[in-house]
């Protein structure tokens, strides 16, 4: 199959830079996406998102012809849905986005065309994302009724790759492709081809969709180690991140970081997907979440407790982004934590965030000197490069709270 015209429906976080690479490739994308904002910006040939050199190849993409978004779907030979997968109140996945956007091409699918599903996505959504396209076109067959012989092919190939590092990742990492027969694997495999120079390795859907969440659970499952040992360590006075890097020299151990908590929008809310359908059996995945959403908590407590020192304390906090430099504040942990303190009546609070010095705040964002200098208590919850190479000897006096292990 010859994917001469590929449409990305969502331009976020994942769908943009995915049609900006296809497009780099000389490919004619059509990007859609519900907002009229994210269109517009999109058409000058700028982003709304921030991510290290995708301004350059969007702005390429554009100007060449080769790259166009619009509101409205157009016909083309590849769909690609990168629409979010929230999760409701009660943990369950809600699909409405996969709903609306597969309704939404449903109407300018062609005998041919292939449809992949790359949102991180429960076990048997891709299924139901072929149920709602076979809803809206009877007169079209689909994979779940004709098998190979189906005029539409449809795969889940969910996307992995690590904010910050988007570009790269996508064309060098390996990519799962769950068709849901061979032959939607292989289309799918065909599309991947023009840009993925790691591997494509074939599987059915319901594996690769398990796949992706697995990969997610695995690290929050280990972060939530590196979390629960933080909080044993503290109360015995041991240096976790020299506890942990001693452990990791061994030849099969290797423990990841303790920090404020987990954040952004996938760690935190994809182990949730698998939780939700097997509420009896993922009893660990569920108590990694557990731990790792209590700590952000825990931390607070800490603040609190050495707060009690002091009449009026000035709280420095470093970070409010949920990894280390970037601007995302999504779910981050630093940001609660922030939030908190300052409805919590424990000093002033003063926030320091070199990444977010653009970003829209109700508290105000002081610069990292004036902040370092007014500090009685500087508590460091994301370990942005700058934060790191602040001189500790200039913080004797201060009572240090290092969530990170920046200055262990
Ligand atoms: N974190 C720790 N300790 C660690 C590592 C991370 O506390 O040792 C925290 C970070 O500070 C952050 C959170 O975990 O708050 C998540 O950060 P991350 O860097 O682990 O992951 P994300 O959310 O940026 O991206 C993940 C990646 N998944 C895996 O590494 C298995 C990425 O490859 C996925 O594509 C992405 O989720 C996604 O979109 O699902």
């Amino acid at each position: 199959m010859s994917s001469e015209t590929i449409s990305v429906i969502g331009l976020g976080y994942i769908g943009l830079p995915t049609a900006a690479v296809f497009a780099s490739r000389k490919k004619k994308v059509i990007g859609v996406d519900i907002n009229p904002k994210t269109v517009d910006t999109i058409n000058q040939g700028k982003i709304h998102i921030i991510e290290p050199d995708l301004d350059m190849v969007v702005q390429a993409a554009v100007a060449q012809g080769y790259l166009r978004a619009t509101s409205m779907p157009e016909p083309a030979d590849a769909f690609l849905i990168a629409v979010p997968t929230p999760f409701r109140d009660d943990h369950q996945p809600d699909l409405k986005y996969i709903e609306s956007a597969s309704k939404a091409i449903a109407p300018v699918l062609k005998k041919g065309d292939l449809v992949i599903l790359e949102s991180t996505s429960p076990v048997c959504a891709t299924e139901q994302m072929a149920a709602w396209l076979a809803e809206v076109r009877p007169d079209l067959t689909f994979p779940q009724q004709c098998g190979e012989d189906s005029d539409i092919r449809v795969a889940h190939c969910p996307e992995r790759v690590l904010p910050g590092n988007v570009l790269r990742e996508l064309v060098q990492n390996d990519r799962v492709i769950g068709g849901m027969t061979t032959k939607c694997s292989q289309a799918a495999v065909d599309l991947y081809k023009i840009f993925v120079q790691g591997e494509c390795i074939i599987t059915n859907a319901r594996t690769a969709e398990m796949c992706k969440l697995t990969e997610n659970s695995f690290r929050d499952v280990n972060i939530a180690f590196a979390n629960e040992l933080s909080m044993i360590c503290d109360d015995a006075c041991i240096n976790v991140w020299e506890l942990i890097s001693l452990a990791n020299r061994h030849p099969r151990v290797n423990i990841l970081q303790p920090g404020p908590g987990v954040g952004g929008h996938c760690i935190a809310v994809d182990p949730w997907f698998i939780v939700s359908q097997n509420l009896e059996v993922a009893r660990l995945i569920r108590t990694a979440r557990e731990v790792n959403d209590a700590k952000p908590h825990w931390v607070i407590e800490k603040i609190k407790v050495k707060a009690e020192r002091f009449k009026k304390p000035v709280i420095g906090c470093l970070g409010i982004t949920f990894k280390a430099n970037i601007d995302d504040i999504r779910e981050s942990p630093a940001l609660e934590i922030v939030r908190e303190l300052m409805t919590a009546s424990v000093g002033e609070i003063m926030v320091c965030d070199p990444y977010c010095a653009d970003v829209e705040m109700e508290f105000k964002l002081y610069g990292l000197q004036e902040l370092l200098a007014k500090a009685d208590i500087l508590v460091v919850l994301v370990d942005h490069d700058e934060f790191k190479r602040i001189d500790v000897g200039m913080l004797k006096e201060k009572v240090v709270i290092d969530t990170r292990g920046v200055w262990q």
